[in-house]
């Protein structure tokens, strides 16, 4: 992420350190070197640092939120290294190098994704060792309900069998907007409320964020369809162009670019106004804005 506020970029690098210390130097096994090298390939951390930020905005001190945020990290990248295997996306790329499976081999990767997706889970229940409050219980389960069968496994498994009838525009874009929701979405919004959460939000904050959250994805989702078709392999760090020769369901093989892109700044206007609303519910947005910034403009 192209981010110019020194104190965002500083955060990108303690969340980068602290992911370096979790999968740690020692590594008997190929598995381990297979979970380093594609935790460690330069992701854009957007995910735990919505979380760190949507906790500052409760003075959550950065050692207590910091691991649930690297679980969130560390879910995303098993759940990208699972979407590039052969029988899932299949692609070659990501995050600039060899996907997992073609540096190493499928077992492996799919091995190399188990491991991080059970060391998120440790790492949220160390922390809960450290201190139980019912705050931080409730952030734990709201990560681990994005990320399962009805979130993130959920949309995964709309998109690789696409359930309805794609002659019918209406149904497809209602099941497309559903999918995204869940595939994309819910991780993202998972990262918001449960910042909030462990921040002991207000209910009045948490709707909004919620609302905010979900046209964050939103556009998270329709950049990466558009980006798919007007960025470059080198520019997006994995291939390009792939989504139409799938065949796939997308907002942009769906819709078109310029119906995507007016629906991009749509979802846009529902950010900035949901932010202005929290700002007059007395939550201080200024801790959001820098990142929410730099994901307005990214380019991969
Ligand atoms: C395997 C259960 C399972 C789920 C996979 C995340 C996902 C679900 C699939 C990835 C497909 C995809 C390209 C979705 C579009 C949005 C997205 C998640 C992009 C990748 O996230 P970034 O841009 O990646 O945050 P980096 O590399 O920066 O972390």
């Amino acid at each position: 992420l192209t981010a110019n506020d020194p104190g965002l970029c500083a955060l990108t690098d303690l969340v980068e350190e602290k992911l370096g210390q979790l999968i740690g130097v020692e590594h008997p096994l190929q598995t381990d070197r297979a979970a380093a090298y594609s935790l460690l390939a330069g992701g854009k951390r957007i995910r735990p640092l919505l979380l760190l930020k949507t906790a500052a905005m409760s003075q959550v001190p950065i050692d207590d939120s910091l691991p649930f945020a690297l679980a969130l990290e560390l879910i995303h990248t098993y759940s990208l290294i699972h979407d590039d295997l052969p029988a899932m996306d299949d692609d070659d790329l990501r995050r600039g190098r060899p996907s997992c499976h073609r540096a190493f081999d499928e077992a492996t990767a799919i091995l190399a994704g188990d491991l991080l997706l059970n060391l998120a889970y440790e790492t949220v229940l160390q922390a809960l060792l450290t201190d139980a409050s019912l705050n931080r219980i409730e952030a734990a389960g709201l990560i681990a309900h994005a990320a399962g069968r009805s979130g993130m496994i959920a949309g995964q498994a709309m998109d690789l069998i696409c359930e309805v009838d794609r002659s019918d525009n209406e149904e497809a874009l209602d099941y497309l907007i559903r999918l995204q929701t869940k595939k994309t979405g819910a991780l993202i919004e998972a990262a918001v409320i449960a910042g909030a959460t462990l921040g002991g939000a207000p209910e009045d904050w948490l709707e909004l964020l919620s609302f905010f959250s979900r046209a964050l994805g939103r556009v998270f989702q329709l950049q990466d369809d558009l980006l798919d078709v007007t960025g470059s392999e080198a520019s997006l760090g994995k291939t390009a162009g792939k989504d139409a020769r799938d065949g796939k369901l997308t907002f942009v093989t769906l819709l078109g670019i310029d119906e995507t892109k007016r629906h991009l700044n749509e979802q846009i206007q529902v950010i900035r106004s949901s932010l202005a609303e929290l700002e007059a519910a007395g939550a201080k947005t200024e801790h959001l804005l820098p990142l929410i910034d730099a994901i307005l403009k990214r380019e991969a």
